[in-house]
């Protein structure tokens, strides 16, 4: 590979591209958060307020996901990340199908919900019951798990939002898939690498806050449309 444009490649990812997979959206038509508000679930004080009740929901998106299986799209990027010199997928994805398809590196920035972490703790685990065993889930300890992403109102990790600001600001290309481009800080990483000079490619059913900055909007479904777009990369267009 030896077009430069291809040389320094980031990727960042939302629901989207999950789609096809079968996993909802937050905000589309059968969006996650049409019969719930995001405040009252994904928050901390909604769990401080009603653990059971969010629990419940995130019981519900694992055996959900547990059945869904990765997509073109997202096969697509393991061959990219195989086949740039540098490459950096960064999702907003929780849903872990990025590791399922063979992508090596993922920088997840809102966590994965197959990981459990101890309130009282703070021990993260690896949990992949399908249904929990029991509501809410609770640590050897007695004290109460939560899922380990990120909330509304809670900030990223450090080191992950750092790893994911240098790929954005040192990339030649990146491409945003599947993202409303609403939720921060993961909304500014593609008009950060417009503006350190990157070309920026968005990838979505309809256009979002993003595709004004964007050098080039491809509508259409992610599993069909990444392909196309990297083989077009690929030939240098
Ligand atoms: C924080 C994890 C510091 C849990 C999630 C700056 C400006 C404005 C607001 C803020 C800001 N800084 C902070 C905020 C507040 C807030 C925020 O951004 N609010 C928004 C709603 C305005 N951000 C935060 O709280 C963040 N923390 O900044 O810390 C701080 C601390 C204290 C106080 C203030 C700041 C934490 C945000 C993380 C929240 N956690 N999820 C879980 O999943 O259960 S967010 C949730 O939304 C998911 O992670 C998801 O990834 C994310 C974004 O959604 P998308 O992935 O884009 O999905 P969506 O459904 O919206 O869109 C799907 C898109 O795909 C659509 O465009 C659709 O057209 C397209 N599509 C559909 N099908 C297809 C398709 N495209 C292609 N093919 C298809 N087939």
């Amino acid at each position: 590979m030896h077009n430069r444009i291809l040389n320094s490649v980031v990727v960042l990812t939302g629901a989207g591209i999950s789609a096809e997979s079968g996993v909802p959206t937050f905000r589309g038509e059968d969006g996650l958060w049409r019969q719930y508000r995001a405040e009252d679930l994904a928050t901390p004080q909604a769990f401080m307020r009603d653990p059971t009740l969010v629990w419940e929901w995130y019981d519900w998106r694992r055996g959900l996901i547990a059945n869904c299986e990765p997509n073109a799209a997202h096969r697509t990027l393991v061959d990219m990340e195989r086949r740039c010199e540098d490459f950096t997928l960064i999702t907003q994805n929780v849903d872990d199908l990025h590791h399922r398809a063979g992508s090596k590196r993922v920088v997840q920035l809102h966590g994965s919900i197959w990981q459990v972490r101890c309130t009282s703790e703070g021990i993260v685990q690896e949990n992949h019951d399908v249904p929990l065993r029991q509501l809410p889930a609770r640590c050897a300890c007695g004290a109460a798990l939560r899922p380990h992403v990120v909330w509304f109102g809670e900030s990223l990790d450090g080191t992950v939002l750092e790893e994911a600001y240098a790929a954005a600001e040192s990339c030649d290309l990146m491409l945003a898939v599947g993202t409303s481009a609403i939720v921060h800080p993961a909304a500014s990483l593609p008009t950060i690498a417009k503006s350190r000079g990157a070309r920026l490619i968005e990838v979505n059913l309809e256009r979002t806050p993003l595709s004004p900055y964007a050098d080039e909007v491809v509508l259409g479904p992610a599993a069909e449309e990444l392909p196309k777009l990297w083989a077009r990369l690929q030939e240098g267009v």
